[in-house]
């Protein structure tokens, strides 16, 4: 599917863009299928690293957070919103379904051939290139799982996780592999915050004013739906407040021709990401379309 030019000029007033049914029932069916072989033990080479699993036992009482504005709380430099704190006794709970269990899934199109089929499909593909260029390679791929009583997921912009790529401008596409409400914790923009530049953590609390973020949108999409996000946007996502899983797969793209500047350091830790399929980040992500750079990702 193209992008009409309506629907690029919405992502780039808000920085991001739902696409509804992007995926078919069966489609659905077949990732649902093939995520329980990858967290269920069903793939043998899936390293069992790349998965994060709820230890009810180990269930952390965080400190207190104090109240950020009327509807988030904010722990140190960290925004999210309110309500996380009243589930604290469902978390300590063993949950029945192990898939309940997951937090997330990492990398998950590098071990199963459907996942893998998917970040390269034309109906991912084709949107991403409509906003970031014919060249693109896939950065990572991650599921959000949510679980039941989850907590929230901070306020954030992407491009501060990925200070070794020179360009602030990846794609993130989230693909819903259930619904997605503001009672299970979809996600939440500030449209337009694209616009504000990168912020770093100790700056956030002061760029989420009470009015930043009362301009706050909750983007409800159903499972088969799927959200396009610029790396800029500021976005988080609720606290799961029911007793179902949300799982929402994002898949990070990033254009080939993005130079990569990563310090030693960094290096050393995408290394230990398991996304490259070159022996070093330089012309190391699997391209997914287009023509490689020399001395870019
Ligand atoms: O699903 C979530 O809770 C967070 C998703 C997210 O931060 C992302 O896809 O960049």
């Amino acid at each position: 599917m193209r992008l009409s030019e309506a629907q690029r000029s919405l992502f780039f007033r808000d920085g991001y863009i739902v696409i509804k049914n992007l995926i078919s029932c069966d489609e659905l069916e077949t990732l649902r299928e093939h995520y329980a072989n990858l967290v269920l033990g069903r793939v043998p080479d899936f390293p069992e690293q790349h998965v994060s699993r709820h230890k009810p036992q180990q269930a952390q009482q965080l400190e207190a957070s104090a109240p950020h504005g009327k509807r988030h709380n904010r722990r140190d430099t960290q925004v999210f919103p309110k309500g996380e704190d009243d589930y604290n006794a469902q978390r300590k709970i063993q949950v029945k379904d192990p898939i309940d269990a997951i937090n997330k899934v990492n990398v998950p199109s590098r071990y199963d051939p459907v996942f893998d089929t998917f970040v390269r499909s034309p109906k991912i593909v084709d949107i991403v290139a409509d906003l970031i260029g014919p060249n693109i390679k896939l950065y990572y791929d991650q599921v959000f799982a949510k679980p039941p009583y989850a907590r929230a997921n901070r306020y954030h912009q992407d491009s501060v996780f990925w200070s070794f790529f020179a360009s602030n401008f990846q794609i993130t596409c989230q693909l819903l592999l259930d619904d997605s409400t503001v009672e299970n914790g979809c996600v939440r923009f500030i449209p337009g915050s694209h616009n504000f530049g990168l912020v770093n953590w100790d700056h956030l609390p002061y760029m989420l004013t009470e009015d930043v973020l009362a301009q706050e949108v909750p983007v409800p999409v159903a499972a088969g739906d799927a959200t396009f996000h610029h790396s800029l946007a500021l976005h988080c996502s609720g606290p799961n407040t029911t007793s179902h899983r949300r799982r929402g797969w994002s898949i990070h793209y990033v254009s080939a021709e993005t130079r990569y500047i990563g310090t030693p350091k960094e290096t050393e830790h995408i290394k230990q990401l398991g996304c490259l399929v070159g022996p070093e980040p330089v012309n190391g992500w699997p391209l997914i379309r287009g023509s490689e750079f020399p001395g870019c990702v």
